[in-house]
């Protein structure tokens, strides 16, 4: 019987359950999905619908593990964690499914057969923006590390139809394109259609006394959006295991819809089906800066509405008292954005469980936990107190009397600091009102993290300092990790399997193994595979960026990459100023013996984040100029790769020779980056920010280049009086460098147009110390030149860093949630 026949299919699935399916049944499973699931002719399948029905043959197997998981949970009656998180950035599925399941020969064997190769199949996914950088992307690594430890967890986010924007640049600015990611269609979820919640909004508290006579308080009026659950699964790294993410979309409520249908206004009913709907519409595209719109207040509350409806529901499954409710679950709040869970528990159990406040509260801090990821004043969230009541009335009377009785105890502990008051409470007092979400996040937490070593003591020592003296015990330090299996099995296979080949499979899930690789640091057999496989990805980079950008780069010079969200703190401005440095010195002396590099940029900036946006254009404008310039030739080579997301972070970690973490001391919670490209082997040039104090102390200072004012020195610098033009006047480099910006040297058609980059260095007080720093970093970089020349030396520094870098696995960083903060266990 020729087996692309529906009989045959048919009677192949019939036969065997998909999670013991002999191997060769993968090809089978996606021709049956080709033609029952996508309605597809199977003889011969375009690449897009076999990438499709290889999806939904995984989501079959996946699905079968994570009933299996969640039964394992409830026979257990274990405590649950619940990640809450308005960002997620998973990147592309497939690949990771495919090894976490132990499929991708299988998978391979099944497309060639098909006439496929896996990289084309793999091409045609479009990956989830739902998230716009470290913080997202932190969440799935750890999801991820949850799945590997067997936790009893939940990821629980939104789902927006449109992600992060999808970045052109276009004459070297940037133009923003909505991410219709849906469009591909939904092969990795199971979207549950009749599971919703409905979630309130607006509307007015009235006050009654009931029977008993106790006060209530009832929400009138408001209007009721639907939030539906859209479930995606993370696959434990071949531990049968699975987790869910599940992601909230907003749907209209029916009832509204009927009752506009019923007085005959049609078209009021769609619009408003079609307002309630935009709530899960689009992510805000700002990194570290809030908005501080209504639309994105509501995001986060229909998060938490709905996510709080779940765990209650599970909750009362088990039919326990609630004062069990600690005992049985810890809700982690990824940043404060979804810090209104705090307000929203004490709803559910004072106004409908009826339970008194103090009893309410007890249970509530010790429910909930809280990590902060930055220290950037603009950073903190705040919402306008006007704008909370009209759309969250009755949360803020709840955030009041949680103020209220949170300063009274304080007076009492601190009777003689009357300003005190003032600075802790949880609204900030002024012209306008503020709801301080980070001070809610304190008071109502049992814990309060940073996320590297660096940052926490930060938090303790100034921006929170005195919450760290009314509640020392909360305070804690959980250092970032990243996931191996993404950021080194997946993205870089040669070199997962020169490790494997010498050390075992073991550091997949223990990467601490990777130590084992120190002793053919000196091995120059070793050494030459190691330099053999990263020419080799240099080269499949070079290959893009000739195709991506018609640029072409010598793989045998130095790749140096500075790619993240644009922000001025992380300053790619300095890193600009150093390229055009270099510029300069092959102009002066084009015999001057400089190492060839490749400087490659990538990243983001928020739309409406003027600065970023212009050095984005300045970045290109020098780029432009370099590249063309016959004078330089080879030596030196500017590119800015558009969109960068997930995906093109996977083909640039593994060709990164030189990773620039360069962040004004201080600014950087953590970095992760920093991790992603030393564990692939490249050598970080950095700050003494965040985590990479903590890389050092790992990797150790001779294979690190470290440069720039510690963070006490920022901070002296700034109260001494710091004067940008000292250093303008007194490095004649850096001078000229400036003087060709702001001259026009860039810009031929509008000397001005970047004018007002250097204004802000010079004139505007220069924020970010881009000038304090660029001597010392210009000094680094030559360092860093110094020692590429000398390829032994490199590779063992590289080798080195890969085989240092064990500490940073995000199943180090689980593992220390789980035991000290959220007291769970593998299941
Ligand atoms: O979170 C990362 C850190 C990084 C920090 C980043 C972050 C966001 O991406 C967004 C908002 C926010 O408050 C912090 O900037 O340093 O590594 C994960 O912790």
């Amino acid at each position: 019987m020729d087996s692309t026949t529906p009989e045959a299919l048919a009677g192949m699935r019939e036969t065997a359950s998909p999670a013991t399916l002999p191997a060769d049944t993968l090809k089978a499973d996606i021709l049956w999905h080709v033609l029952y699931s996508l309605g597809r002719d199977n003889e011969r399948p375009d690449r897009q619908t076999v990438f499709r029905a290889l999806a939904l043959a995984l989501r079959d197997r996946l699905v079968e593990k994570w009933i299996a998981s969640q039964r394992a949970i409830y026979a257990k009656s274990s405590k649950r964690v619940y990640y809450l998180s308005l960002e997620f950035l998973p990147g592309p599925f497939l690949r990771q499914n495919l090894i976490a399941l132990g499929l991708e020969k299988e998978a391979r064997d099944a497309l060639t057969e098909l006439g496929f190769t896996l990289d084309d199949v793999a091409g045609e996914e479009w990956e989830p923006g739902l998230g716009n950088g470290g913080l997202g992307r932190l969440a799935s690594c750890y999801l991820d590390s949850m799945a590997a430890l067997r936790l009893p967890a939940y990821g629980y986010g939104i789902r927006y139809a449109f992600g992060i924007f999808h970045q052109l640049i276009r004459d070297g600015q940037q133009v923003e394109r909505a991410d219709n990611w849906l469009r591909g269609g939904q092969h990795w979820e199971f979207e549950r259609t009749h599971y919703m919640h409905p979630v309130r909004f607006y509307g007015s508290v009235r006050e009654w006394v009931d029977e008993q006579g106790r006060l209530r308080h009832t929400l009138e009026g408001g209007s009721t959006v639907m939030a539906m659950a859209c479930d995606m699964f993370i696959p434990g790294y071949r531990n049968d295991y699975v987790l869910n993410m599940r992601l909230w979309a907003a749907k209209s409520s029916r009832e509204f819809e009927f009752s506009f249908f019923n007085t005959g206004d049609y078209i009021g009913a769609v619009e408003k089906k079609i307002r309630d709907e935009n709530i899960s519409m689009v992510l805000y595209p700002n990194d570290e800066a809030p908005e501080g719109k209504e639309l994105r207040l509501k995001q986060q509350f229909f998060l938490v509405s709905a996510t709080m409806q779940d765990i209650v529901r599970r909750f009362r499954k088990k039919g326990v008292a609630w004062d069990q409710f600690p005992r049985k679950n810890v809700i982690h709040l990824n940043e404060t954005h979804p810090a209104v869970a705090i307000p929203e528990l004490m709803r559910l159990l004072v106004d409908e469980e009826l339970l008194p406040w103090e009893e309410a509260w007890y249970i509530c801090v010790r429910t909930f936990a809280y990590t902060n990821h930055t220290v950037l004043p603009e950073a903190l969230e705040v919402w306008p107190e006007e704008l909370f009541r009209k759309v969250l009335p009755r949360h803020l009377q709840i955030i009041y009397e949680i103020n209220r009785r949170f300063l009274h105890d304080v007076r009492r502990q601190f009777p003689h600091d009357p300003g005190l008051l003032a600075r802790v409470s949880l609204i900030h007092e002024g012209e306008q009102r503020f709801v301080r979400m980070s001070h809610l996040a304190i008071v109502g937490s049992f814990s309060v993290n940073g996320v590297s070593a660096h940052h926490s003591n930060i938090i303790k020592e100034s921006i929170f300092n005195e919450f760290y003296k009314i509640f020392p015990e909360r305070f804690n330090n959980k250092t970032n990790g990243i996931t191996p299996r993404r950021w080194l099995r997946q993205c870089n296979p040669t070199l997962a399997w020169l490790i494997t080949e010498h050390i075992g499979t073991e550091w997949l899930t223990d990467l601490e193994q990777l130590k084992k690789l120190e002793p053919y640091a000196e091995s120059a057999g070793f050494q030459k595979a190691w330099m053999e496989v990263r020419l080799r990805n240099k080269q499949k980079l070079a290959e893009y960026i000739h195709a991506k950008n018609g640029i072409t780069i010598l793989p045998e010079s130095l790749y140096d990459v500075h790619v993240k969200r644009f922000h001025e703190y992380k300053r790619q401005l300095l890193n600009i100023l150093h390229v055009i440095t270099l510029y300069n010195r092959i102009r002066r002396d084009p015999d001057a013996g400089i190492v060839p590099r490749t400087f490659i940029f990538g990243g983001k900036a928020a739309p409406g984040y003027y600065m970023a946006k212009h050095i984005i254009q300045l970045i290109n404008a020098v780029g432009y100029t370099i590249n063309t310039d016959p004078r330089v030739g080879d030596m030196l080579k500017v590119v800015f790769l558009q969109n960068y997301c997930v995906t093109l972070a996977e083909r640039i970690m593994p060709a990164t020779d030189l990773s620039e973490q360069i962040s004004t001391a201080g600014m950087e919670a953590s970095g992760t980056g920093n991790m992603k490209f030393a564990l692939n082997g490249a050598i970080t040039i950095g700050t003494h920010d965040g985590a990479n104090i903590e890389m050092l102390e790992h990797v150790g200072d001779e294979n690190l280049f470290l440069f720039g004012l510690l963070s006490h020195e920022v901070e002296d610098l700034r109260r001494q009086g710091y004067n940008p033009r000292t250093f303008y006047e007194t490095d004649s480099e850096l001078r000229e460098v400036l003087d060709m910006i702001s001259g026009g040297y860039f810009s031929p058609g509008d000397p001005h147009m970047f004018r007002d980059i250097v204004e802000s260095l010079l004139n505007h007080g220069d924020r970010y110390m881009v000038l304090a720093d660029f001597r010392s970093y210009a000094y680094r970089q030559q360092d860093a030149a110094r020692a590429y020349l000398d390829q032994p030396g490199w590779a063992r520094r590289s080798m080195l860093n890969t085989a240092r870098m064990g500490f940073f696995s995000s199943d180090r960083s689980m593992g220390e949630y789980a035991r000290d903060i959220w007291g769970v266990e593998g299941v």
